[in-house]
């Protein structure tokens, strides 16, 4: 697969998992996950050269782990597929539930410098996700941060005073850690 098939694969099994399942058959459950066979079936029927062993590869070779798959099943063994859903970035509405990976005290959150007078204001938003998305190194988050700007801010956000403070942060795939909002006071803003 080049790497322009596999980038367009990726960025549509996101979609589909996190952002429009209807649009394309799939259901997911309250926690997100739905059928990896409907999955495979619908990259298939929206990419006429994606073959199983694609879906496959991209889901479990993803290098931010974005998705999560269930059962052992492999490629194209009929039934007892599992389910598969995406580990974070949803707009739509879904309970991922907890993880029990260890928090960092500091997190990083990259964004672009226009966001940052109504960032001081309000604190960090999910915006159109159901989450906000912190990042566990400072790259990790200029990263995210490029995709808004070419001269992104990295925001440092004070993770073990929100944790002391009850609110809850949760590590999402390899990179990403997620939680429901980060008030100011929180945000170190350079
Ligand atoms: C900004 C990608 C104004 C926020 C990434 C961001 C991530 C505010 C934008 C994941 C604000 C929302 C999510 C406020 C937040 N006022 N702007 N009060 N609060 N914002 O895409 O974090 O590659 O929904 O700074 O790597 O950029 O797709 O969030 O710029 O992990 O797997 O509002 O998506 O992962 O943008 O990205 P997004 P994000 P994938």
């Amino acid at each position: 697969l080049s790497g322009e098939r596999r980038r367009r694969l990726s960025k549509f099994v996101s979609g589909a998992l996190r952002h429009f399942p209807e649009d394309v058959g799939l259901e997911l459950d309250a926690h997100g996950w739905t059928d990896y066979e409907a999955l495979a079936d619908a990259v298939e029927r929206k990419y006429d050269w994606a073959e199983p062993r694609h879906v496959a590869a991209v889901i479990a070779t993803d290098p931010k782990g974005r998705f999560e798959r269930t059962g052992a099943g492999g490629i194209d063994d009929g039934a007892g597929n599992g389910l598969v859903r995406a580990s974070y970035g949803h707009s739509v509405d879904v309970d991922l539930g907890p993880t029990d990976a260890p928090v960092p005290d500091e997190l990083y959150h990259g964004t672009a410098p226009a966001t940052l007078a109504s960032i001081r204001e309000d604190g960090l938003r999910p915006m159109s996700r159901q989450q906000v998305h912190l990042s566990g190194s400072r790259e990790a988050a200029r990263r995210v941060g490029q995709r808004r700007a070419n001269d992104p801010v990295v925001l440092v956000v004070d993770a073990a005073a929100m944790l002391a403070d009850g609110y809850r942060i949760t590590k999402r795939g390899r990179e990403t850690y997620t939680t429901d909002a980060v008030a100011p006071e929180y945000i170190d803003v350079p």
